[in-house]
């Protein structure tokens, strides 16, 4: 049978009430792309799960069919929700498709342009907010305890049953669990996602590595950040709405949430599109905390099945290559030319 969807296909391990009626773009179903080159330099077998090809670009849209499916089919007319981006582009996408309509609230200048863009063009309204996400999400939770509107932002407890489904696929592909995950914590909704997920499959645990960017850790500092800061503009969270079960399952998975520096993290970055795979600057972090755990000797690999999580698509963000390279040289429209730029081949 041809796929038809996340709640199509794994429906029964999630905790969605009866009147949940399925809205889906075929999310999920993402491929885990073995790196062989990583794989050789850490002496373990390394894939990335690569969630930007879900269908808006990132793996928000696997909670973003529970999310939407819920409320439509208990009547809601109206969703909300508080974005670095992602999430707003994946509640607008997902609205467009049930017909209703979507209010996106993001901090003022501080989305990327590939976020921006898909929120509007999926007929969300868009407000930017002067303030950070976490002022965003205070807005978000008050109007929707006041009023009819739907709340989409991971708070809303199927946003996490649908984003389990990842770890689902990653046991389905690999016969089992990883030893490793490592993927970036922003809200802190996917690692715990990913950690019920795992516990409720029952295909075995993996360690988690949670990784924030230096400048917005707050589950590293153990307090929140007032003013967050970083490239990686997708987790500029300084107050994690699940926090606590960020740091249980890491706890729990006998695993750990660090920090690294944006220069890590785009370093991350070059290194994963260096093997084909271009994502975001958040969604290297995962790569990036790896690099800096094995660094400092803290990370024995070896032997290991790791699965970095790549969240978003590289084409969300185009500005963070665009600006740090020059416009392609110029040539006139003559084979000598051509091979004279090309040099030795
Ligand atoms: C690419 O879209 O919070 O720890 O509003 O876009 O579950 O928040 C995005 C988060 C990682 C962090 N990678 O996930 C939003 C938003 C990418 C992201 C995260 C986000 P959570």
């Amino acid at each position: 049978m041809t796929y038809q969807g996340l709640i199509h296909r794994y429906g029964q391990y999630l905790d969605l009430p009866a009147h949940t009626k399925n809205i889906s773009l075929l999310e999920g179903n993402t491929p885990l792309i073995p790196m062989p080159r990583l794989s050789r330099e850490f002496g373990c077998e390394l894939f990335v799960k690569f969630e930007g090809l879900n269908p808006t670009g990132s793996f928000k849209d696997r909670g973003m069919t529970a999310a939407i499916s819920e409320a439509v089919g208990r009547g809601a007319q109206t969703v909300i929700c508080a974005s670095t981006g992602n999430t707003a582009a994946s509640a607008a996408a997902y609205a467009a498709r049930a017909g209703l309509r979507a209010v996106v609230l993001i901090p003022e200048g501080k989305v990327a342009a590939g976020k921006l863009a898909g929120a509007v063009a999926y007929g969300a309204e868009v407000i930017q907010i002067q303030g950070s996400f976490d002022d965003a999400l205070t807005l978000v939770v008050e109007i929707t305890q006041k009023t009819p509107i739907a709340l989409v932002n991971s708070i809303n407890p199927f946003r996490i049953e649908g984003q389990k489904t990842a770890a689902f696929e990653i046991c389905d592909v690999l016969g089992g669990a990883p030893d490793w995950l490592c993927l970036p914590v922003g809200n802190a909704g996917n690692i715990t996602s990913y950690w019920a997920g795992f516990k409720q499959y029952q295909k075995g645990l993996p360690q988690v590595l949670g990784v924030q960017a230096a400048g917005a850790a707050p589950l590293v500092l153990g307090y929140p950040v007032e003013k967050p800061e970083t490239v990686a503009t997708a987790i500029r969270i300084g107050k994690p709405a699940r926090g606590e079960q960020a740091l249980e399952a890491a706890h729990e998975s006998n695993g750990r949430i660090i920090s690294v520096s944006d220069e890590e993290i785009l370093s991350a970055q070059r290194i994963l599109a260096s093997e084909g795979v271009w994502v975001e600057p958040a969604s290297a972090a995962g790569l990036a905390g790896l690099m800096a755990e094995s660094v400092r000797g803290s990370f024995d690999a070896s032997g290991k099945k790791v699965v970095v999580v790549c969240t978003g698509h590289g084409l969300k963000d185009p500005s963070i290559i665009t600006e740090s390279f020059q416009s392609p040289k110029i040539i006139p429209m003559n084979y000598d030319a051509l091979l004279g730029m090309i040099g030795g081949v």
